[in-house]
């Protein structure tokens, strides 16, 4: 069966062609779109929010396109998490909805810290506490009394095209409104803190039927009656469908891109002390497991440092940074990358030489030694990242999977695997839409009865690249400590 997967990540978004019948699993890309901030001003400043509408009609070109290749069965959408639209009673959408990367949240936490303490918050909801979690954005919001419905923007989307509300829970979960053991919306919690309960629509499950295609809309764009089915909503949770771990091995996965999510799959959420400090969170996945991770800082300060040399006349390509940055000196310098400074968009070059002079080590000066700083930071993240979450689930990590666009970077793969001291796997770089397909095609009746059926079928299709440690462990263990808390810089 053909089935078009709408996958809608910070920087890009994509919709995907599917194929899955017995044996294949095929993703092809039918159309992709720049994505990201736009920054407007008003009287009391400036927000930075997304530009939806334009993802909209974006998403609307690629269904059509997947259309014209073959006849589509379904369309499922996932996108980057926590946040939302407004509408009001009608269904009329409140205002662009506002980027998470916008400082429209600072010291809300602290607020809601006040009535509802750390431990409560993270025994109910289970989340870490970011910033720009759902539940800090909706209480930052001027005005919520014309506000009928928060749509989060994959429900938001799937509204659009079939005129149904509802809430996925995988992207739900991300939340902070959500109660991570019932798996339904956390309303007490919610009345507490002053969020309108009304706000919050009914929830389901990924690979529940979302609705069909608006018949006008349908008529609109030539396509038949389409069924528009729930996938993993948020990217993450289809991403991790994607990872394609063998039975019984004991992984850990990375899914990288703007952000890397560092963690383990579980059938339960880790809600100890331990874990609340160490800033791990659960979030809901695919049939009923939690993603018991951390989110690391991403290749976005990467992408960021690309974006100020160009703004400042000295443009460098990704490629020939990536190859300049191999050929420096391995942990020449080294950063928390998890540093709240390296969160809003802006000089990420400087504000990593800033970072590396905190903590008395030698500034990296060209774009190279910059974005070796980057991949060797990351690799150290990954590193303490992985080792953290095996002592506190009491498991252990054989290998690890990397999914997503960072599996392209051979540099950051190999620096993976010689931090964490096991292997990595690197592939599918097209996890999330592979795992937004094959809950489709589940949902739709072919097979596939559990995340091991899907995860095998993706290992025949799609053999993951392996690269093995190369054994420098007094190396790592030596950077780790250069960074030690107490080196930290401060946003
Ligand atoms: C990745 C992701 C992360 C989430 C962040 C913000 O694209 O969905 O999982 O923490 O974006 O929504």
């Amino acid at each position: 069966m053909r089935l078009a997967a709408v996958d809608l990540g910070a920087s890009s978004g994509r919709v995907m062609a599917g194929t899955v019948g017995p044996g294949v699993l095929t993703v092809e890309e039918v159309h992709r779109f720049g994505n990201g901030g736009v920054r407007v001003a008003h009287a009391g400043g400036s927000t930075l929010h997304w530009d939806v509408l334009g993802l909209y009609r974006e998403m609307l070109v690629g269904i059509q396109a997947a259309h014209r290749g073959g006849v589509l069965s379904g369309v499922g959408i996932d996108s980057w998490a926590v946040d939302y639209g407004l509408l009001d009673a009608s269904g009329a959408l409140l205002g662009n909805p506002v980027n998470y990367r916008d400082p429209r949240t600072e010291g809300i936490a602290e607020r809601v810290l006040g009535t509802v303490p750390a431990r409560e918050l993270f025994d109910i909801t289970g989340l870490r506490q970011l910033p720009f979690n759902t539940l800090y954005q909706l209480l930052a919001e001027r005005d919520l009394d014309a506000a009928g419905t928060m749509l989060l923007i994959p429900d938001l989307l799937n509204y659009w095209l079939t005129g149904v509300r509802g809430a996925e829970r995988t992207n739900a979960s991300t939340t902070q409104l959500y109660d991570v053991r019932s798996r339904e919306w956390a309303g007490d919690l919610a009345s507490r803190l002053g969020v309108p309960t009304r706000l919050l629509p009914p929830l389901h499950d990924p690979g529940a039927m979302v609705g069909t295609v608006l018949p006008d809309l349908a008529a609109e764009l030539g396509l038949p009656e389409l069924p528009v089915v729930a996938v993993g909503s948020h990217d993450t949770a289809s991403a991790v469908v994607g990872v394609p771990a063998g039975p019984g091995t004991n992984f850990a996965y990375i899914s990288s891109g703007t952000w890397s999510l560092v963690g383990l799959e579980l059938e339960s959420p880790v809600l100890s002390d331990a874990a609340l400090e160490a800033d791990f969170t659960n979030e809901g996945g695919v049939d009923g497991t939690i993603r018991f991770l951390r989110n690391v800082m991403g290749l976005w300060v990467l992408s960021e440092s690309l974006r100020t040399w160009e703004a400042q006349g000295t443009p460098v390509s990704l490629p020939s940074v990536l190859a300049q940055a191999a050929s420096v000196n391995p942990l020449s310098a080294v950063v928390d990358i998890d540093a709240p400074a390296f969160l809003p968009p802006g000089d990420m070059p400087s504000r990593i030489r800033q970072a590396c002079s905190d903590t008395g080590q030698p500034m990296p000066e060209t774009p190279g030694e910059i974005a070796r700083c980057v991949l060797d930071s990351l690799a150290l993240a990954y590193r303490r990242t992985v080792r953290q979450a095996a002592s506190l689930t009491g498991r252990t990590v054989d290998v690890v999977h990397v999914v997503g666009g960072g599996v392209r970077n051979e540099l950051l793969c190999q620096l993976t695997a010689d931090a964490c001291g096991v292997p990595v796997l690197a592939g599918p770089v097209e996890a999330a839409a592979l795992g937004n397909v094959l809950v489709q095609a589940r949902a739709l009746g072919a097979g596939l009865p559990d995340l091991a059926a899907m995860r095998a079928l993706i290992r025949t299709t799609h053999e993951p690249r392996r690269y093995e440690p190369s054994g420098r462990e007094a190396d790592w263990a030596a950077a780790e400590a250069r960074i030690a808390p107490g080196t930290r810089v401060v946003a």
